[in-house]
């Protein structure tokens, strides 16, 4: 065996995953310390009523600039385009391809805008823009859009806005010539969606085409939609039944509903994100909170508090109880498979799921609303702008800005239910960086990546209908505002919806609703903010840096093991001994308290490297090993690090599949004649074939590559100098159907290219072993072991698949 060989590989692949598993572990002592550094530079001040109202106005100014910006320059467009200065119509501005399904040219921003503009007191704006819309706007187009974008921003719009206008004829004595033209709108524009809900699974179709609702030729293969995309309907259909009286919309919402519920995971209670609405067959089975998922949770839960259904808070119960036990991981939430909930799918997280801890503070969860929240401050701070995905060591893993509310709207939220001014100081600083970043002279500019501030040519309408109005209404006190909110659910769009709408049900819709009050109460009555948790969670945090909080000292030494990030006297203890937990940006070093509690300090470190070698083994079963012997008795074998796939059986504990290893003809694999050519010399029997990535999808070439009687698949990247180093590894999504047996691997190009080049070097085929990662680190160990002589218990992963 070439020991050069072989610690080469050990080192590049360990060296790889530790620094993943050491994100795991150091990210939440990262984000303790960033806490730390954070209120110790920065401990929260009380805002002056006066800053306050400042900041109030200076929100309602932005609202102003963007709001103009777009009726002067793109209404009736669907959205205005901040740097060409001009409306995009879809149809006429040059495509966008799948994002434009938004767009129905049908004034979005415009209606999207409504309600803001009465949160604002602007009655007389309100008024005029009710009028426009109702001139305006028509649905008979022969254009798809999608049914969830539709569903959030144009009929939430239109019910919220029918709403107000009621309200202010009653309440302010105005628009008296309104006889509910945006609910017959909207009632219109929910038929035309209609059509998207005759499936089997009563899940409705992403797309519809608002002429022709799915006979449009184009959605004939249609199949394939989101979680959140499924289940983001019941508040506006509900809404729509409530008020129109008829029951088809909520009936509809109430079966996807009921439906989707039905497909979570029996064990764990998860739920992937894409699904077919046919078959009721997952797509993709990765679980989050974030895209493709996020406003799921969020409707179940404000569904019962809209409608007080008590099925609809008993599945949010089931599936928040799982996010908390398998997604949540400190303040971070990471994907895992609804199926293999143990282990993490991806190691970013995207911005997204800032909702999340709004809907915790919803839920009455704070704690962990707190501390997602501050996590998402610390990566606000370090970039500027929240990335739209961000790794778990808070490094731009997509770096545009699309000026999205969520944040804010946690922001607002933790405000409301604490009263801490923190987060008045947050929502200062999100205000400030978004007019130095985002403002350009036609309205507010979506940043293409906030590491060069480049701007993009796009300002969604929920700039307008979310952001701008959170950032207000958290400046804002109950006084400034026409309406008691709290007597409104939010819809995901932050439409204002009244709970005084669950009294509108027919006898269509009698609903258990033994619990409805103490909901209601909840819902109106901010709870104190001495009960609460934020400032217990980070006083201490601050307390232990400035040391002003005495600490119950037990005389025992702090071992690794029991260390919580958590707890106060364990990083008091930790300060002791010298250790400095630092913050990206913040490099100052720690000095022991004695002698004494410096020695215990190293111990302390010598511990935790230990344990997170440990951490690293089990955080390792999801890298699989491309091993490759070089030597004719196969006794030297070195590994390269490569990713699973969703569709292929999991190799598990010492099972690995061997086999020559050979090129696809054609190299992407995507035809049907795959290594065929007439001498037979690409024979792709019993070999591992390596197909490159792109023309067709993964599982497409591992159907072929199994076809052709190879014994696994090796995907290798397409992207020059991409890298498992530097990049997250991933799971390959299939397509719902199980029927690839063979395993198939996914190789970054850099990883690939070491593969590459021993294949060109070596005389013979190269033999190639497919395995967890993990089990060739143990296989390896117990190899040195034998050879040390040190142990006589290692066993050779001789389980062939
Ligand atoms: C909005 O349209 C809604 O908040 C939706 O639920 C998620 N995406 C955008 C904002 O980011």
């Amino acid at each position: 065996m070439s020991s050069t060989g072989m610690s080469n590989s050990t080192s590049i692949s360990f060296s790889s995953a530790q620094r993943l598993v050491f994100t795991f572990l150091l990210a939440l002592l990262i984000m303790v310390a960033s806490v730390l550094s954070s209120d110790t530079a920065m401990p929260t001040q009380n805002m002056s009523h006066k800053e306050r109202t400042e900041l109030r106005d200076e929100a309602r100014d932005m609202f102003y600039h963007a709001y103009r910006a777009y009726m002067e320059n793109a209404y009736p467009a669907d959205e205005l385009m901040p740097l060409s200065c001009k409306g995009r119509y879809r149809g006429v501005t040059p495509s966008r391809g799948d994002m434009d399904d938004i767009l129905g040219n049908f004034s979005m921003t415009l209606v999207d805008t409504l309600d803001t503009l009465v949160l604002l007191g602007d009655f007389t704006e309100f008024e005029h823009a009710v009028k426009l819309v109702i001139r305006d706007v028509q649905f008979d187009s022969d254009i798809i859009v999608s049914v969830f974008e539709t569903n959030i921003r144009m009929v939430g719009g239109l019910l919220s806005a029918h709403i107000l206008s009621e309200y202010l004829q009653k309440q302010v004595d105005v628009m008296h010539w309104y006889k509910g033209e945006l609910l017959e709108m909207a009632r219109e524009l929910g038929y035309r969606l209609l059509p998207a809900f005759n499936t089997s699974t009563g899940i409705p179709h992403a797309r519809v085409n608002l002429r022709n609702g799915m006979k449009d030729p184009m959605l004939k293969k249609s199949r394939e939609t989101c979680t959140a995309c499924a289940g983001t309907i019941l508040l506006e259909f509900a809404a729509l039944s409530r008020l129109t009286g008829d029951p088809i919309f909520e009936v509809r919402a109430h079966a996807a509903m009921d439906a989707l519920w039905k497909l979570r995971h029996r064990g764990s209670d998860l739920m992937g994100t894409v699904l077919n609405v046919h078959s009721g067959d997952w797509v993709r089975r990765d679980s989050g909170v974030g895209a493709g998922i996020d406003s799921y949770y969020e409707y179940l839960f404000k569904s019962y508090v809209l409608l007080g259904d008590d099925k609809y808070l008993a599945r949010f119960n089931r599936h928040y109880n799982a996010v908390m036990k398998y997604v949540s991981e400190g303040p971070m939430l990471l994907d895992v498979l609804m199926h293999r909930p143990h282990a993490k799918s991806r190691n970013f997280m995207d911005s997204l799921l800032a909702f999340w801890p709004g809907l915790q503070v919803l839920s009455g969860d704070l704690k962990p609303a707190v501390q997602t929240h501050e996590m998402l401050y610390q990566v606000m701070q370090m970039h500027n702008l929240i990335p739209e995905a961000f790794t778990v060591d808070f490094q731009i893993h997509w770096g545009q800005h699309h000026l999205r509310p969520e944040f804010i709207e946690s922001t607002y939220f933790l405000y409301r239910a604490t009263g801490d001014h923190h987060y008045l100081q947050v929502g200062k600083r999100a205000l400030k960086t978004l007019q130095q970043y985002a403002k350009v002279s036609c309205g507010y500019a979506a940043v293409n990546d906030v590491r060069t501030g480049k701007h993009e040519d796009r300002m969604d309408s929920f700039v307008l209908s979310e952001t701008f109005k959170y950032l207000f209404l958290l400046f804002s006190e109950p006084q400034d505002l026409i309406i008691n909110v709290d007597e409104f659910v939010f819809t995901t769009e932050a439409h204002l919806l009244p709970l005084s709408i669950a009294q509108l049900g027919n006898a269509t819709f009698s609903f258990r609703q033994s619990d409805e009050n103490n909901v209601l109460d909840f819902m109106r009555t901010c709870p104190s903010s001495n009960k609460l948790f934020p400032e217990k969670v980070r006083k201490p945090l601050r307390n232990f840096i400035t040391g002003s909080c005495p600490r119950t000292s037990s005389g025992k030494r702090l071992s690794a093991l029991d260390f919580q990030a958590s707890n106060a006297d364990h990083l008091r203890a930790v300060y002791d001994m010298g250790i400095t937990m630092v913050s990206v940006g913040d490099r100052s070093q720690g000095k022991a308290k004695s002698h004494e509690e410096g020695e215990m300090g190293l111990q302390f470190m010598q511990e935790m490297l230990e344990l997170t070698k440990i951490q690293s083994m089990n955080q390792l079963a999801q890298l699989q090993a491309v091993a490759y012997a070089t030597d004719e008795k196969l006794q030297d074998w070195t590994a390269l690090m490569a990713g699973p796939s969703h569709f292929s059986p999991e190799l598990i504990g010492e099972q690995f599949v061997e086999g020559d290893v050979i090129l696809a003809n054609p190299l992407r694999a995507c035809g049907e004649k795959l290594n065929q050519v007439e001498d037979g010399a690409d024979d792709a029997r019993g070999k591992v074939l390596v197909a490159e990535r792109g023309d067709c999808t993964f599982v497409s070439k591992a159907r072929l590559a199994q076809k052709a009687g190879a014994v696994a698949l090796i995907v290798c990247d397409n992207v020059p100098g991409s890298s498992g180093e530097t990049q997250p590894m991933f799971a390959m999504s299939g397509d719902g159907t199980d029927d690839v047996l063979i395993p198939v691997v996914f190789m970054y190009n850099v990883e690939f290219s070491k593969l590459a080049a021993v294949m060109k070097r070596y005389e013979h085929p190269l033999r190639v072993r497919i395995m967890q990662m993990v089990e060739f680190k143990r296989w390896q160990l117990a190899k040195e072991g034998r050879q040390n002589g040190t142990t006589t218990s290692a066993q050779k992963p001789d389980r062939e698949l």
